[in-house]
């Protein structure tokens, strides 16, 4: 489609919303303001290079599939993100984890790790990326030991992984400082037991213990935030996992930190969409995790489904989306890393926008008469309304392919960059 269809269909976009009284030139001023945590992991399926040809992905999590193309070096992964970065409308952050450190080629152990060895990385996305977000690597690693990290029995075994805690959290701060915005540093333990524990407050006394003197140091919020994340069950920790939700929803209301929910890490039939508006009362911010579970954490890549929509509507309505920080967490190896990016990626700001064109007055009035009828008459006629058109104007506006022309570009660079790696 031309540029003159895609601004005429706006226009009678922009007509019909003003009728319900949205403004759909602000609403693409305030999507724009809203930056997504782009994951570094999705482009060598976690893998990371602090070895030569990266690491064995172990911990509970697990990258299925094998598509050509994954990034075999730091310098092939950034080409990939900055490749992913151009389809996608906006300006966002891209999310690191300790693994993708650049050692130069010699290694450096967790405990030792600097803001140095992430200083290529901070060069390299200044000027191309709103910030960044950081996470320390509990797994794949010779000291998870038994499937346990920060809440091992073993003094050792904890202190070396909360050497890598206060590590991580220098560099998170460094990353805050240099790109004059709040880097978020989450926290992910895979500690878990196969089978059913004979102790379950041990090891929870253990964990809140190394997190709090991981966490001793304050540092200034404006610059470096973090977070904990919580996880229902890991292969091969089916029974128990120390940092549960509950552990987590404690700990975080009791230190004041934030709380990181994963689409993929409670049961099936629990939203993670129902239980943002509960956590945003008593912790002071929140990170997501977007995903997608399907049947289990299998960390499929983000769809515009009704889950996804959901959590967007409960961000927009909460009318406090400068306190959430929106992350995504997803590893397909099966396609296109670059297009799995792209996809999951615009589906999260695809949902923010679809979730800001709501009338939420109206729907608020509605409900607060108890017009339940009114409420779900609205509600579904929101859902033919040509919001799309609103989201084509805004890529365009952006600069970025409208509707599928992204592909066409992904499969190119498929063609010229991808498929030379062995
Ligand atoms: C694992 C957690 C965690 C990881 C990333 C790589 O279940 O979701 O966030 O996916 O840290
Ligand atoms: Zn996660």
């Amino acid at each position: 489609m031309d540029n003159k269809k895609i601004e005429q269909a706006y226009l009678l976009a922009k007509e019909q919303y003003a009728v319900i009284g949205v403004d759909t030139g602000a609403v693409i001023k305030k999507l724009q303001s809203v930056p997504v945590s782009m994951h570094c992991w999705q482009g060598d399926d976690v893998g990371g290079y602090e070895q030569v040809g990266g690491s064995e992905l172990s911990g509970g999590i697990q990258a299925t599939g094998n598509y050509p193309g994954k990034a075999r070096t730091i310098g092939e992964l950034r080409g990939d993100i900055e490749k992913a970065l151009s389809l996608i409308p906006g300006d966002h952050r891209l999310n690191l984890h300790a693994c993708y450190l650049d050692n130069g080629g010699t290694f450096v152990d967790r405990d030792q790790i600097e803001p140095t060895h992430f200083k290529s990385w901070i060069d390299w996305g200044k000027g191309k990326l709103h910030g960044m977000d950081f996470n320390p690597t509990y797994f794949s690693h010779e000291k998870v030991v038994d499937g346990f990290t920060l809440s091992h029995p073993d003094k050792g075994i904890r202190d070396f992984w909360i050497e890598h805690g206060i590590a991580c959290r220098k560099i998170g701060a460094e990353m805050g400082k240099q790109f004059g915005t709040t880097t978020v540093t989450n926290v992910w333990i895979p500690d878990s037991y196969k089978d059913i524990p004979a102790d379950r407050v041990a090891p929870r006394a253990r964990l809140a213990d190394s997190l709090d003197k991981i966490f001793a140091e304050s540092i200034d919020p404006k610059l470096h935030l973090d977070a904990v994340e919580s996880k229902l069950f890991g292969i091969g920790g089916e029974s128990y996992t120390v940092g549960s939700h509950e552990f987590y929803m404690g700990y975080a209301v009791s230190r004041q930190k934030l709380l990181c929910l994963d689409a993929g890490h409670f049961h099936p039939t629990e939203m993670i969409s129902d239980k943002i508006s509960s956590v945003m009362m008593f912790c002071p911010e929140l990170l997501l995790h977007v995903s997608r579970p399907v049947r289990w954490d299998s960390d499929h890549v983000v769809c515009f489904d009704d889950e996804l929509q959901q959590i967007a509507k409960e961000l927009v309505r909460s009318g406090k989306l400068d306190k959430v920080h929106i992350g995504l967490d997803f590893f397909d190896a099966s396609i296109n890393r670059v297009a799995a990016w792209v996809i999951g990626t615009r589906n999260m700001a695809k949902a923010l926008l679809f979730a800001m064109l709501e009338p939420i007055d109206t729907l608020r009035a509605a409900e607060l008469d108890m017009d339940f009828t009114k409420r779900l008459v609205l509600f579904e006629e929101l859902k033919s309304l040509p919001w799309s058109a609103v989201w084509d104007y805004y890529c365009m506006k952006q600069d970025v392919p409208v509707g599928m022309a992204w592909f066409d570009e992904v499969k190119q660079y498929e063609q010229d960059v991808l498929s030379n790696r062995t």
